[in-house]
């Protein structure tokens, strides 16, 4: 079963959204487990702190390296080693290439950051991983946690449908974004469904979609375009070296 421990002052934010939908039945059917860990349960003075003021004077507080190293230490007593990430704003970006390694894995064990910070100390001797989810600022690491969560959780063997998983594969880190979708009805406050996906020509229609997804792709995101394209190139230069030898 793949296994995610989330460290965090907020426990009852898990499973959460998680615990609906596709994630919700992948937990109920065992195919993962969210075992959500009160960080304060490793808290040792009376007044149960989890957190200190910053060495060198500034705002905000900061989380204790031997709080955090002792919740870690019981989270990864149990089954065998994962890998451990810390949820900051300061990580390298989260994308599908990293999600895809880690659902193939045996799970992770999630430290949810609050505060200005956790002590350096406690992430370099634990060798954690920091990783955000985007250029903005969430108030914890609890949200970033479960996106993280969901997008792994759906590459599952048995969470999605065989048609979805097969999908996925062929996408590879080098997607385009989607084309436009339609449904009924064909007419809908004085809009049409483009005619191409009346039509019943499934090597138009493919062609439509193809050409909707490299312009929308182009248009929005420069970034993913070129890594498309840089990766079609190189596809290209790989089946002509096989073909010629
Ligand atoms: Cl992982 N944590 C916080 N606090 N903010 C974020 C983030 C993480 N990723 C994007 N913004």
């Amino acid at each position: 079963m793949w296994h995610a421990s989330i460290l965090t002052l907020f426990p009852e934010m898990f499973p959460g959204p998680l615990g609906l939908s596709l994630a919700g039945k992948a937990l109920r059917d065992k195919i993962w487990r969210c075992d959500a860990r009160d960080i304060r349960a490793h808290a040792t003075d009376r007044h149960r702190s989890v957190d200190d003021t910053p060495c060198g004077g500034g705002a905000g507080m900061v989380m204790r390296p031997d709080v955090v190293d002792a919740a870690m230490d019981a989270a990864l007593t149990e089954g065998v080693p994962r890998p451990a990430l810390f949820l900051t704003p300061r990580g390298r970006l989260l994308d599908q290439a990293l999600v895809r390694e880690l659902s193939a894995g045996p799970g992770v064990v999630l430290l949810c950051g609050r505060f200005e910070g956790v002590d350096q100390r406690v992430i370099e001797a634990r060798g954690l991983r920091e990783v955000s989810i985007g250029d903005y600022v969430l108030s914890g690491g609890e949200v970033a946690a479960l996106a993280l969560l969901d997008a792994c959780v759906r590459l599952l063997p048995g969470v999605m449908g065989a048609a979805e998983s097969a999908e996925e594969e062929s996408h590879g880190a080098s997607a385009l974004l989607e084309y436009p979708h339609y449904t009924r009805p064909v007419e809908w406050q004085g809009r049409s469904v483009p005619p191409v996906l009346l039509s019943g020509h499934h090597a138009e229609v493919a062609r439509w979609r193809r050409a909707e997804a490299e312009k929308i792709t182009r248009e929005r995101r420069p970034d993913l375009w070129a890594r498309h394209t840089g990766t079609e190139t190189s596809a290209r230069a790989i089946a002509g070296q096989t073909a010629a030898a």
